[in-house]
């Protein structure tokens, strides 16, 4: 595996696993960081030997958002020129289930970065916020719509303008957290959930995660539509063979993501 200046990551038992590694700066995002998270979340994508995306941060905080240091004196020149949000939009493609395991601060872009975990588990303590306002500008690596699709609009508009620090507790009854666990558990939690999906048939797993994040852009109708084509192609899979066979015959499985 190849080592990289901001991350770590190893794969094992099928997970992917990429860890932010800037623990002194309670992981603030530069951009840097950003390209290799979305360069290693691809080639997971790519890879067999991974079924789950694992994203965690070393030490107290999950992330403190994008690198004010880093951003400080940005102008919108360079800022289009450079076109960052590119490899954000990357990250909206990735097909494997992304699973995060957050503590401590999980503030602007690394807010952001959680939001587009697809399944949150959260230490408890764990705190979010978008502080973005206080800085004078705003989110801008999705905050403003994946939290309104999330938690609807005057919640939205209310958290983002007060830059308000949501407690993990709020966060699960909004429903973008899914579960708390104590701080020394958050790994080991994290890892029994990754591993129960990975032990699922890939393929369903990967248009599952297809068909429910089209329920947030299609209407219903185009929705079920969208659903029903996934729904069939499983059926030209060898999973489909061996999940229904298995049940037939009383035995446990094997999935192999074909
Ligand atoms: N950027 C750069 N350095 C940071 C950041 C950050 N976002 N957050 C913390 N650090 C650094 C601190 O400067 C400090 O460094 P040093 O030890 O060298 O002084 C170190 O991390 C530890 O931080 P503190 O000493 O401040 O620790 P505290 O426990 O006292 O406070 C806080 C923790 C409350 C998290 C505080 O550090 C803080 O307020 N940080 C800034 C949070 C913030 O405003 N985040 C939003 C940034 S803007 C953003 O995310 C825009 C996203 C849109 C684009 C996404 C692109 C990636």
């Amino acid at each position: 595996m190849r080592e990289y200046a901001f991350i770590e990551t190893k794969v094992e038992d099928y997970i992917g696993i990429i860890e932010l590694n800037r623990p002194k700066q309670l992981n603030a995002l530069n951009r840097q960081m950003i390209k290799e998270i979305v360069q290693v979340m691809e080639s997971y994508d790519q890879d067999d030997t991974v079924r789950v995306i694992l994203l965690k941060g070393k030490g107290r905080a999950f992330s403190a958002g994008a690198d004010i240091d880093e951003m400080s004196n940005d102008d919108p020149i360079r800022l289009e020129l450079l076109n960052q949000f590119q490899d954000w939009d990357r990250l909206s493609l990735i097909k494997k289930p992304i699973i995060g395991a957050v503590q401590g601060f999980v503030l602007g872009g690394g807010f952001e970065l959680a939001l587009s975990c697809d399944v949150l588990i959260a230490a408890e303590g764990a705190e979010f916020s978008f502080p973005e306002v206080n800085l004078g500008v705003m989110p801008g690596a999705g905050g403003t719509q994946r939290l309104t699709k999330l938690v609807g609009r005057t919640l939205a508009l209310e958290w983002i303008w007060s830059a308000k620090r949501i407690q993990v507790e709020e966060a699960q009854s909004h429903g973008f957290v899914n579960r708390i666990v104590s701080g020394e558990l958050l790994e080991e939690e994290a890892l029994k959930f990754a591993k129960m999906i990975a032990e699922k048939p890939p393929l369903a797993i990967r248009l599952i995660k297809d068909s429910v994040n089209k329920a947030i852009d299609y209407s219903l109708y185009e929705g079920m539509q969208y659903e029903r084509k996934n729904f069939y192609l499983l059926f030209s899979s060898e999973d489909q063979k061996e999940g229904m066979n298995a049940f037939v015959e009383k035995r446990k499985p094997k999935f192999q993501g074909k």
